[in-house]
């Protein structure tokens, strides 16, 4: 499909580190042109951030940032300022993910902005929503997942281990950029009903909380009737349920159903020789037959779920013995024909390498002038009409004269800005 749903969407991509350049990315996949600005000289931090060939762009950037155009460009002269100004008034959006107040002292207020293009939409990450108590503070990803709950969930309430545990999956980042691409495109479609744009705003706080809410749901919980029953591992008297605070779960499933984290063949020397295996309550009788326990399908110790519950860890224990002389693929496909919801544990390494998700567009390799080629994340979003044509990123300032000669600009003109590095 050469006419991409987002064809003809402007954006400048004013962000850095991983959240913003997560949202700007997805929407240049689905056909926004995404021109990313960047200080001329050094550019977006993570270029240079851990990198795997020397002078050659990082992976932290080249997977952040395909399917955009690079702008070099210095927006604290006179000059570049003039240049952006000439950007909002010819874009739609504007994302940007600097620390609190940066915009503002470079001259680009809200009303700045509105100003320049009534129709703008400007796209914000912040730590900290507007007005909240810590909205000067800076953030990253674990910081985020801190304030927003996940840290103090997540883990083992007792024993050596038992600090606030950060999860790998980017829910402070990326998962804050994922949201405001939601609010771009909602304000988008706001713009085709009023004419004007909007100011779109996701805190990182926020979006980590939001996917907290079973949690959040828990203390709830936990304040009416004393105990959270769905954590097996822990007795009801425990402390935290004592001072009502929702406790970290370790591995437990926080749905109605049981789930836990079992050792397959080879687990003591294979880290990841495990699976998850969730005992779903309308799936009890194909697990005992799975298992080989018929007589559990009758007895009332069994039967269900609030039955089970003391029995949990001898369950799960039974479990483990059925499969110790499996691997993880093989028990899954042993479980799978009795419909059980379950999945074997997968490195990165199996996940590199995984067939299905090069078939699905879901890793893909995409070349790149100085690297040669890379494997990124492609859309986890599959669309009918279309598959997104992943592309390499940006090398920086790529694109710079190409973006002025647009804006209008001559050769001399943009050869004046190079030579006093507003480019
Ligand atoms: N030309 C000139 N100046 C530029 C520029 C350009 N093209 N691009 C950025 N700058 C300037 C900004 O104007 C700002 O200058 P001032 O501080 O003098 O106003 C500065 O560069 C950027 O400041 P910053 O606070 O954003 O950068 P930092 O490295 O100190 O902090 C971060 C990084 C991520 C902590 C901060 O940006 C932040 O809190 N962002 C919001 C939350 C967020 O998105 N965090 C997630 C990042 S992903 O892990």
């Amino acid at each position: 499909m050469s006419d991409l749903p987002l064809k003809g969407i402007k954006i400048i991509d004013f962000t850095h580190v991983q959240a913003g350049p997560a949202c700007t990315q997805m929407l240049a996949w689905f056909g926004a042109d995404v021109i990313k600005l960047e200080r001329p000289g050094a550019g977006d931090v993570t270029r240079t951030q851990l990198r795997d060939i020397p002078n050659a762009d990082a992976l932290y950037f080249t997977m952040l940032n395909s399917n955009k155009r690079s702008l070099t460009l210095n927006t604290k002269a006179p000059e570049g300022k003039a240049v952006l100004e000439k950007l909002i008034r010819e874009s739609d959006v504007m994302v940007e993910n600097f620390g609190p107040g940066a915009l503002d002292r470079m001259g680009f207020t809200w009303e700045r902005i509105q100003e320049l293009n009534p129709g703008m939409i400007l796209a914000s990450v912040k730590g900290f929503s507007e007005g909240h108590h810590y909205e000067d503070l800076k953030v990253y990803e674990n910081v985020a997942q801190c304030a927003g709950g996940a840290a103090s969930t997540t883990g083992w309430w007792k024993g050596e281990n038992s600090v606030p545990t950060i999860s790998a999956a980017a829910l402070g980042d990326s998962n804050t950029g994922m949201h405001l691409a939601i609010g771009i495109l909602t304000a988008i479609i706001g713009r085709q009903k009023t004419g004007k744009g909007q100011k779109v705003a996701c805190s990182m706080q926020d979006a980590v909380l939001n996917l907290c809410r079973v949690k959040m749901r828990d203390q709830q919980r936990l304040e009416k009737v004393g105990y959270l029953e769905e954590y097996p591992q822990y007795p009801h008297e425990m402390e935290a349920f004592a001072d009502k605070v929702t406790p970290r779960g370790g591995n437990a499933g926080g749905g109605g159903q049981p789930g836990w984290i079992l050792k397959c063949k080879g687990w003591e020397t294979d880290p990841n020789a495990y699976i998850y295996f969730t005992v779903q309550g309308h799936a009890w009788e194909p697990i005992c037959d799975a298992l080989g326990k018929p007589e559990w399908k009758t007895d009332p110790a069994y039967t269900t779920a609030k039955a089970r519950q003391p029995h949990i860890d001898e369950i799960f224990a039974t479990i483990e013995d059925f499969i110790k002389d499996k691997t993880k693929f093989e028990a899954v496909d042993i479980f799978r024909k009795f419909d059980i919801p379950c999945a074997p544990v997968l490195s990165m390494k199996e996940l590199l390498r995984d067939e299905s998700l090069r078939k699905s567009g879901s890793i893909v390799e995409v070349p790149h002038k100085e690297r040669g080629s890379y494997f990124t994340i492609g859309s986890p979003i599959k669309f009918s009409a279309f598959k997104p044509s992943i592309t390499g990123s940006p090398l920086l300032g790529e694109h710079s004269e190409q973006v002025l000669a647009e804006l209008g600009y001559g050769a001399e003109q943009i050869a004046a800005m190079k030579a006093k590095e507003v480019i």
